[in-house]
């Protein structure tokens, strides 16, 4: 009687793993530069910043608030490139609810890339319990349900109007897309549809600034 030996199921499991490494097509990084940042520190920093404005949360001069609203940036003199990555610091203040429908949500933030959208999803910051919990789509486009603060950098910071000096009502997310672009200038477009019938101020209910933002022009090879 034959056995199959231990060496033989090693080369056997090799073989489709060799297959996938072999068959996939490793991009290269040939150069990438840091073309725009901003962290609205300074009074310059609205300039190119359509509906700009700034307000300071936790010592921090940031890009906000918004409800229902858009903010674009322009960045132009862009060296040669062929893939930009856009990072943002999205600051989620107070009660979003995620993928909850009815009379509050869901509530969509979005991103695009001249005029490109990247990203369409919900976030939360609802409690989260066995028997209660409202689910968010991010880190995943709309759709999906992940739990409140899936991919967060900072939960614990207290909220900015509705849950004003209460931790855990402001979450942190450090955004970072790869997008495909070429040309000297792009614009970036955050907004959202945040959706709250029954508050009387909705965007004390709920809103959204941006402590930072990052722009770098990549060449991939
Ligand atoms: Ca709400
Ligand atoms: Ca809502």
């Amino acid at each position: 009687m034959q056995f199959i030996t231990p060496k033989f199921i090693v080369f056997f499991l090799l073989i489709p793993l060799f297959a996938l490494t072999s068959s996939c097509h490793e991009d290269e990084l040939m150069g990438e530069v840091l073309v725009y940042e901003n962290d609205f520190s300074t009074a310059a920093s609205l300039t190119g910043i359509e509906n700009g404005k700034l307000m300071v949360f936790e010592e921090d001069t940031v890009l906000g608030n918004y409800n229902n609203e858009e903010v674009s940036v322009a960045v132009n003199g862009m060296p040669g490139h062929n893939t930009v990555r856009v990072v943002i610091e999205l600051l989620v203040h107070d009660s979003w609810d995620g993928n909850n429908t009815g009379v509050s949500g869901p509530d969509y933030w979005f991103m695009e890339v001249s005029g490109v959208q990247i990203l369409n999803t919900t976030f939360s910051n609802s409690p989260c319990s066995w028997s209660y919990c409202l689910f968010q789509s991010y880190p995943d486009q709309y759709g999906r349900h992940n739990d409140p603060k899936t991919g967060a950098m900072e939960t614990d910071l207290p909220g900015l109007c509705q849950y004003a000096d209460t931790p855990n009502w402001t979450t942190k997310y450090r955004i970072s897309k790869l997008v495909s672009h070429n040309g000297p200038s792009l614009t970036i477009t955050c907004g959202d549809q945040l959706l709250q019938e029954n508050a009387p101020v909705p965007i004390c209910d709920e809103s959204w600034s941006i402590s930072k933002i990052e722009v770098s022009a990549l060449t991939v090879k």
